[in-house]
């Protein structure tokens, strides 16, 4: 399948800068390379241009959520580039960048699966659940808060962005990974009624188990109709492999968990957009996150050490 490098080089979401600089790292690392070794056609169209910080990480947290203004541009700007990519037949990956963005960029997968009929299933890799409002919000980042804006809450700019509130129903999440929530997120999470499989979750089920029950649903012919957006958080991955990323969380998906999520989301034959988030390459050590996001998306995409039939043993 063709797919489409979007650099969203922005970190007005975050509380630290330098997020801003992980499309490069990802192209540094041969993202786009990797991708075409695999015998697919990759595009790289570039970064987007979208409102420099306007802020030091020392400032003090503003009143109600940093950055809105910026947030809502670099959230329009991704939301217009996934739109066109998606009608071009093309697979838009989006090289973040932090993670404010998947809102424009799920808001525009979630209009052109209206659009054109398709059934959409997110899958949220990340140590935190990113469900917050701003009046629970304790640090005021806009990165905080996408999947609540994509369930119709907080701000309308971004409640409103795929041209319908809710851009999706919670129950086209799935979370994988999570191992922080706020308090006030917590509630949200059962308010929202999200499906979330925390790190107690991979620990008891195994994550075989668990990447089993969250794409349920969505494998074989008869789910040929669904659309499968991934939006990985660089910090899902355990800070001991993956330091280059801003909000580190100990106790994390080990390498081997995070492959065997990846391929079995490539064995579902569903993935059709993808935002790679958070990579933060002023934290990073000599580019190591960077290239194991590359080495973990190339498994993504298909790369497996034996070519396996679909019969996947025990299942
Ligand atoms: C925290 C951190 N829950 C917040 N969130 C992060 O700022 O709302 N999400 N880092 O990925
Ligand atoms: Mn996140
Ligand atoms: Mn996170
Ligand atoms: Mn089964």
């Amino acid at each position: 399948p063709p797919a489409t490098l979007i650099g969203v080089p922005t970190d007005v979401g975050a509380g630290r800068l330098g997020a801003a600089m992980g499309p490069d790292a990802l192209r540094v690392a041969q993202l786009g390379p990797a991708l075409q070794r695999l015998g697919m056609d990759v595009l790289d169209i570039g970064n987007l241009s979208g409102p420099p910080n306007p802020r030091s990480e020392r400032d003090p947290a503003a009143e109600g959520l940093r950055n809105l203004p910026e947030c809502i541009a670099w959230n329009q700007l991704a939301h217009d580039a996934v739109l066109a990519q998606l009608g071009l037949g093309r697979i838009p990956i989006m090289l973040g960048g932090d993670h404010t963005l998947a809102t424009g960029s799920i808001s525009a997968v979630a209009r052109h699966c209206r659009a054109v009929g398709k059934r959409l299933r997110v899958l949220w890799l990340d140590a935190h659940s990113d469900c917050n409002i701003p009046e629970i919000s304790p640090s005021g980042n806009v990165h905080g808060i996408p999947v609540a804006s994509l369930c119709g809450l907080g701000p309308v700019e971004l409640a409103s962005m795929s041209g319908s509130v809710p851009a999706l129903e919670a129950a086209d999440i799935r979370q994988v990974g999570q191992r922080s929530v706020d308090d006030g997120e917590k509630r949200m999470v059962r308010q929202l009624g999200l499906e979330v499989y925390d790190m107690r979750s991979i620990d008891e089920l195994g994550m075989k188990e668990v990447m089993h029950r969250v794409l349920s649903g969505i494998e074989g012919e008869e789910n040929r109709d669904v659309h499968l957006h991934v939006s990985f958080d660089v910090d899902f991955l355990d800070p001991e492999i993956a330091p280059g990323t801003g909000t580190t969380v100990r106790g994390g998906p080990s390498y081997r968990e995070a492959q065997l999520c990846m391929e079995m989301i490539a064995d579902s034959g569903r993935l059709s957009s993808l935002d790679i988030v958070e990579l933060n390459p002023a934290l990073d050590i000599r580019n190591q996150t960077a290239e194991l996001v590359v080495d973990l998306v190339e498994s993504l995409f298909g790369k497996s050490t034996l070519v396996r039939t679909r019969d996947r043993g025990g299942r």
